[in-house]
């Protein structure tokens, strides 16, 4: 916990000063900071408002900002979070997480993240994360291709998403 907290000071520390220094304004630095947040996703069994869906990560979906961090649980025995292949931003950084290990990713890159529990991927298994500004590439990680339950688990994140995205795109106007 303290070691994600300061990982994000140094990040935001140096992406806020760089923005800010030629406008002469320091003072806002630890706003950003402060802001920050700690996401945490439970790895399941069983879902918990709803025992026949198994093999789960709750919330599979987590709306995010750059430097919060997204903490992957160890609840249920059996499973781990990595991140897809080709399912995160460019530049951003993959993680992968051992079997029954809790994971703390700290978000340095904005876009939308897939991941999943390897043993339990086409299963249906798997997440998705919203960082910020996604429009860099939410479309084209809603076209992958998806196998098993995968498909059917991420049918249904990705229609929860698009609401959540045409929500605050209605707000923000
Ligand atoms: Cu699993």
């Amino acid at each position: 916990m303290k070691q994600t907290r300061r990982e994000n000071l140094v990040f935001l520390g140096g992406a806020a000063s760089a923005i800010l220094t030629p406008l002469g304004a320091s003072a806002g630095d630890t706003v950003e900071v402060e802001g920050a947040v700690v996401h945490e996703v439970q790895m399941l069994n069983k879902h918990p408002d709803n025992s026949r869906e198994r093999q789960v990560f709750v919330p599979d979906i987590v709306r995010a900002k750059v430097g919060d961090t997204i903490k992957f649980v160890t609840v249920d025995k059996g499973h781990n979070s990595e991140s897809s292949k080709k399912g995160i931003p460019a530049g951003a950084e993959a993680w992968r997480g051992k079997i029954n290990a809790d994971v703390e990713y700290v978000i340095k890159v904005e876009g939308a993240y897939l991941y999943n529990c390897k043993p339990h991927r086409t299963a249906g298994m798997v997440g998705l994360l919203l960082v910020g500004d996604v429009s860099g590439n939410y479309e084209e990680v809603k076209k992958s291709r998806f196998r098993g339950k995968e498909r059917k688990r991420y049918e249904d994140i990705f229609a929860r998403a698009d609401e959540i995205l045409a929500t605050e795109a209605a707000g923000s106007s």
